[in-house]
């Protein structure tokens, strides 16, 4: 991978995987909305609406490999949701196809399978059940990714990102914290492994209370160095301090389950 092509680049993980990916790959350009404040220099940044596929297909152009990482990352109203996630991730893939792009990590998320309950351990292979219309969006952006993969021969990756950040911040972190240095090793399989067609991994760090089976990962070779029960002290007294939530708490999706939930009126 000569050209990389990162959208997001002004989010917490964009902000984040610019110092992370300096020098891994000899170019890579950035891509926002809106200009990142601490652009530093030396760093190539286009701005570009994703819902606009003339735009898209500009920051697109002569790029070998793209992580996905745009749109709106929680939940939103339907309008918000379907043009950054729905539209945007549409352009996305398209404009890359058109391009001859040769891969695409997307930056999914735990909230596509967020309402399975804590207590069953997830793989990979079984029906999405997302939790909001941001988990819809990105249930979408899988199956667009399946889509390019086994019809257009894109090299996809989906990465079901947890909660991305240098500690978990609450008990259900601990279960699917993801440390940056390990979303690291989920692009760089992404975009570098010979095998890939079309995978789906969690993004989540070695975390004894895990609720996701990753072996899929593991099988290309990911070996994460975070380990959630490291900080369990901090994440449980900080847990204390949430009051209880009696749907969030059951579900792995936690509050994006609880947002707007009333499960018990019957349509
Ligand atoms: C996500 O998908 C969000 O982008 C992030 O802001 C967190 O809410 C995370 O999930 C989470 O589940 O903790």
């Amino acid at each position: 991978m000569e050209t990389i092509l990162v959208t997001g680049a002004a989010g917490g993980i964009g902000t984040r995987l610019r110092k992370l990916l300096k020098g891994v790959y000899p170019s890579i350009l950035w891509s926002d909305i809106r200009k990142p404040d601490d652009l530093a220099a030396g760093e190539k940044f286009m701005v570009a609406d994703l819902a606009d596929m003339a735009q898209v297909e500009k920051i697109v152009a002569g790029v070998d490999g793209i992580v996905h990482l745009g749109g709106f990352s929680v939940e939103g109203p339907w309008q918000t949701i379907l043009n950054a996630n729905i539209i945007g991730c549409y352009n996305l893939f398209e404009a890359a196809y058109r391009a001859k792009v040769k891969r695409v990590v997307f930056a999914s998320s735990n909230h596509a399978v967020g309402f399975y309950p804590r207590n069953q351990k997830i793989g990979v292979d079984l029906r999405v059940r997302p939790d909001s219309r941001y988990g819809v969006s990105k249930a979408f952006g899988e199956a667009l990714g399946a889509l390019y993969a086994y019809k257009h021969g894109l090299s996809v990756t989906c990465l079901r990102i947890g909660n991305f950040g240098d500690a978990p911040v609450d008990q259900r972190r601990l279960a699917i914290w993801l440390k940056p240095e390990d979303l690291v090793q989920l692009i760089r399989i992404g975009l570098e492994h010979p095998d890939i067609v079309f995978e789906t991994f969690y993004g989540a760090s070695d975390n004894e209370a895990a609720w996701w089976d990753n072996s899929n990962a593991r099988r290309f070779g990911y070996k994460p160095i975070g380990k959630a029960e490291d900080y369990r002290a901090a994440a449980m007294a900080a847990q204390a301090k949430l009051g209880p939530d009696p749907i969030g708490d059951k579900f792995q999706g936690g509050p994006f389950c609880t947002d707007e939930y009333d499960a018990g009126r019957k349509v």
